[in-house]
């Protein structure tokens, strides 16, 4: 069984977060999503409006989501690859070339993003009564 794992904040839920999912899946069996935790978005200087409890409930609804785990720390990573026994690692491409350090350990996919989506999108645009 070909184990991928990904990273986020998935606050918001939007078709980009989808769209990530989805391919993610495809490049094995089973997807782990480690989602972060509300002590670590704000170490990523995020805010989410959803609670990790509630952001954990969206995804695991989600039929590409197998299992959520919990992110903490940046360093975590080469753990969470080892102890979950993951073959992929994927993350989208505004983050390439940060985690080649885990090439050793698993393969490292880089997927083009979403355009024209985001959460900070959907927030601005609230505020703005853009819909
Ligand atoms: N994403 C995407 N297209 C978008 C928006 C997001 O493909 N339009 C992808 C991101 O590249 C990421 C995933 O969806 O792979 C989740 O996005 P965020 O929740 O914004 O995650 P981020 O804050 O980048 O957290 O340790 C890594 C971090 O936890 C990544």
């Amino acid at each position: 069984m070909k184990k991928v794992i990904t990273y986020g904040t998935y606050d918001l839920l939007h078709v980009g977060h989808i769209n990530l999912l989805r391919r993610a899946k495809a490049l094995g069996d089973y997807l782990i999503v480690a989602l972060s935790s509300d002590e670590f978005n704000a170490i990523k200087h995020k805010t989410a409006y959803h609670s990790y409890e509630d952001r954990k409930i969206i995804l695991e609804a989600i039929k590409y989501v197998d299992e959520v785990i919990p992110e903490y720390t940046w360093e975590q990573k080469i753990d969470d690859v080892i102890k979950n026994k993951v073959d992929i690692f994927v993350m989208g491409d505004d983050w390439a070339g940060q985690f080649d350090f885990l090439k050793e350990y698993c393969e490292v996919v880089y997927l083009p993003r979403t355009e024209g989506i985001s959460t900070t999108k959907i927030k601005q645009d609230l505020h703005l009564g853009k819909c």
